[in-house]
């Protein structure tokens, strides 16, 4: 059958444009499962919606389509939730999304933040036992505090051997679940979301030998790093403008229920974006070598 070439492109283009607009599809980025609701703790995961792939050919297109996703073998995930308010970043949204202001921290808004403190209360916790993708993880710990930052996991093959997150013939969606606390706006706050980023990894090959493979590791953040210099294994294959476009992030979007000020308007009220610093996912995204639990196990280490 003779297709129409100028139809069918079409086709492809709208598809790809409405996968990268909701970013709830199959074969979707990785992001996360809920939203949570204002002022309540709960459980939720990342959604690992396919394995790892070279953005050489931006998804969506026939290019990237023909590529066979590798399997993933494990994830890492970094929250912005240090007491250090240097080591995350705030940002102050306009109409559209883009990043506008940056706030030094979120005293003036969220509940339980105290001025020249981090936003310590995001509540992060892990989980063991049933829904877990893979059977082994270690909490990313600040070690000084103790603080959950964001956490390893992996299938194995120790401490314990686990499946691998099967990517072919067909894709599977992986939920790789973690904890959350309860956040509240503060009464005298115009916000009226705030946007969680959390920098999450999905690695399909570890060691030495595949680090210059581009179908190595998907790296789920807004932009590259120090460390994270590869744009390739990075949400599309061309940095974001930032002044132009939403960057993309695995995003736990918190919308407020409770009542805004009445001097709040359409015009002063805004919604706020925060995600770990460079630093802070260079130091946490990694997962090191080492004995277990201090590090994944062996030699074999995803970096
Ligand atoms: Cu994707």
């Amino acid at each position: 059958m003779i297709q129409n070439k100028t139809l069918k492109k079409l086709t492809v283009y709208t598809l790809a444009t409405l996968m990268v607009g909701t970013g709830q599809l199959a074969l979707a980025h990785t992001g996360v499962k809920d939203r949570p609701v204002e002022g309540t703790a709960g459980y939720t995961a990342f959604t690992v919606g396919h394995g790892c792939t070279t953005n050489a050919a931006a998804e969506g297109s026939a290019e990237a389509a023909a590529l066979v996703p590798q399997n993933v073998i494990a994830v890492s995930a970094v929250f912005p939730n240090s007491a250090d308010p240097q080591d995350a970043v705030i940002y102050k949204l306009d109409a559209a999304g883009l990043q506008t202001t940056t706030l030094p921290d979120l005293s003036n808004d969220i509940d339980g933040v105290t001025a020249g403190v981090g936003f310590t209360g995001l509540g992060v916790g892990l989980i063991a036992g049933g829904g877990t993708l893979f059977p082994n993880f270690i909490p990313a710990i600040n070690p000084t505090t103790k603080a959950i930052r964001g956490f390893h996991t992996w299938s194995g093959p120790s401490p314990y051997k686990g499946a691998d997150l099967q990517e072919s013939p067909v894709s599977m969606t992986g939920l790789v679940p973690f904890r959350y606390g309860a956040i509240k706006f503060k009464s005298t706050s115009c916000a009226k979301s705030l946007k969680i980023r959390i920098a999450v990894a999905n690695w399909c090959k570890r060691g030495t030998a595949s680090k210059k493979d581009a179908d190595r590791v998907d790296v789920w953040m807004g932009h590259t790093t120090a460390k994270f210099t590869d744009q390739l294994t990075m949400p599309r294959n061309l940095p974001y403008d930032a002044t132009k476009e939403v960057p993309f992030w695995p995003t736990l979007t918190l919308t407020r229920t409770s009542a805004l000020p009445a001097t709040c308007t359409a015009t002063n009220s805004y919604d706020l974006s925060i995600e770990p610093a460079d630093a802070d996912i260079d130091k946490y995204l990694p997962i090191p070598a080492g004995k277990f639990p201090a590090g994944a196990p062996g030699t074999p280490f995803y970096n």
